[in-house]
């Protein structure tokens, strides 16, 4: 039966399972175990033993976040271990691999990532990571893509999206929080004191709250591909030079824009907070370097979403045989397709820009200043272009525009 695990729970339980003894040692007497979690659902164990050590995370029946007022089915953690499982065949090497599963335990064992720091502490920090922009869009374009009918077969896909559409609480919290909350006065909300203006700017404008539905409806009712449903900088561990995709339990299908649109309002949200974490001769570069892993995100994803259409266009969607002997024609229907990506990740992106200061579950890049004039000068610069692109993704285009509007919003 299912209970959450002591730190002693869990080594007498993981003692007997052989891929787990084989990889760290078997005699739990020389384990250590501690729980680290520091996240808004799970318990997470660190279990290090005389040969290695690895990552062990429990789902809580409740949001641990809130308390046990807010139950969450423990049964996300089978989508995780199977959204883990399609990502490191979709994408190899980007995420950890997976030892074990138990599913009544609701418990994956994972490789331990070292020396990986979380990477939104790392940009808060100040780092830089060799080759980011360009993995994460790699990923992002390798599982939107192979994961949608112009690679799979389409009763596979059907499948598949028959399977994931069991998991309805968690897609249910993304609605709510990130769709719905920020744009009135929902129970959980809560903002930076001296903000009011900008908030009620945005709740009063009705044509912004039309296309966040939009969205909305695009996110609940398009399952185009399997998306990762959380990807932020918080869900991306990296080193200076290598980066790993964690905690795809906001797995669904969904739309192709969607991790996209989340990934680069993370790095915008690192962007906006910088003036307080970094000395004024440190910030410029600094943000320079933010946004030039925006920028390779979106060249990398695009480039390497053509490369797949070239090579591996084997789904039902835009058969070879439609476009024969018209290249350019099939070059046209990815770049549209490639077009209408972009337009919905602007909204999205825009979208997490605003619940990740107005609804349940802020980040730290803005929590973490204690100056409360600077936090909600930062905070209302980043509301606003937040606004701006949900105002105006349709027509936006290119990454230049948006690194552009990033730039604008700064310096106000
Ligand atoms: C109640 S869960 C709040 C947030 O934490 C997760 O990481 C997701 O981002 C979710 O929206
Ligand atoms: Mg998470």
């Amino acid at each position: 039966q299912y209970r959450p695990l002591s730190p002693e729970e869990l080594a007498e339980r993981l003692s007997t399972v052989p891929a787990i003894a084989g990889r760290i040692g078997s005699d739990p007497a020389g384990w250590q175990v501690k729980e680290v979690g520091d996240g808004n659902l799970n318990l997470v164990f660190i279990v290090r033993g005389p040969k290695g050590s690895v990552i062990v995370k429990q789902a809580l029946p409740y949001v641990r976040l809130v308390g046990d007022s807010w139950p969450l089915p423990l049964y996300r953690a089978f989508y995780e271990n199977h959204a883990l499982v399609r990502q490191a065949r979709r994408d190899p090497g980007a995420v950890p691999e997976v030892y074990h599963f138990d599913e009544t335990q609701a418990l994956i064992v994972m490789e331990f990532l070292s020396p990986h720091k979380i990477l939104r502490r790392k940009l808060i920090d100040g780092e830089t990571v060799g080759g980011l922009g360009g993995f994460l869009g790699r990923f992002c374009a390798r599982t939107a893509f192979r994961g949608s009918e112009l690679s799979m077969k389409s009763a596979d896909k059907k499948a598949d999206v028959g399977l994931f559409s069991g998991n309805v609480e968690i897609p249910a919290i993304t609605e709510a929080l990130v769709f719905t909350d920020p744009y009135y006065g929902a129970e959980m909300n809560h903002h930076t004191e001296g903000l009011d203006p900008v908030v009620s700017g945005l709740r009063s404008d009705a044509r912004l709250k039309a296309r966040v539905q939009r969205l909305l409806m695009k996110f609940a009712s398009n399952t185009e591909t399997m998306v990762h449903g959380d990807l932020h900088s918080g869900s991306i561990m990296s080193t200076s030079d290598e980066s790993k995709v964690i905690d795809p339990e906001f797995v669904q299908y969904g739309p192709m824009g969607f991790d996209l649109g989340m990934l680069v309002a993370n790095f915008l949200m690192a962007y906006f907070s910088q003036p307080a974490h970094r000395y004024p001769s440190e910030l410029a570069g600094y943000q320079d370097w933010l946004l030039s892993v925006i920028d390779e995100v979106f060249t990398e994803f695009e480039a390497e979403f053509r490369r797949l259409w070239e090579t591996e266009r084997t789904g039902m969607l835009y058969p070879a045989a439609l476009f024969e002997d018209q290249g350019q024609s099939s070059a046209d229907a990815c770049a549209a397709l490639l077009a209408e990506i972009r337009t919905d990740a602007h909204g999205f992106c825009g979208i997490e820009m605003h619940r990740r200061t107005l609804s349940l579950a802020h980040n730290a890049d803005f929590e973490d200043i204690e100056d409360t004039v600077l936090k909600r000068r930062l905070e209302a610069r980043n509301l606003e272009m937040g606004a701006e692109l949900v105002r105006t993704s349709e027509t936006l285009g290119s990454t230049e525009r948006l690194l552009d509007l990033a730039r604008r919003f700064n310096a106000k």
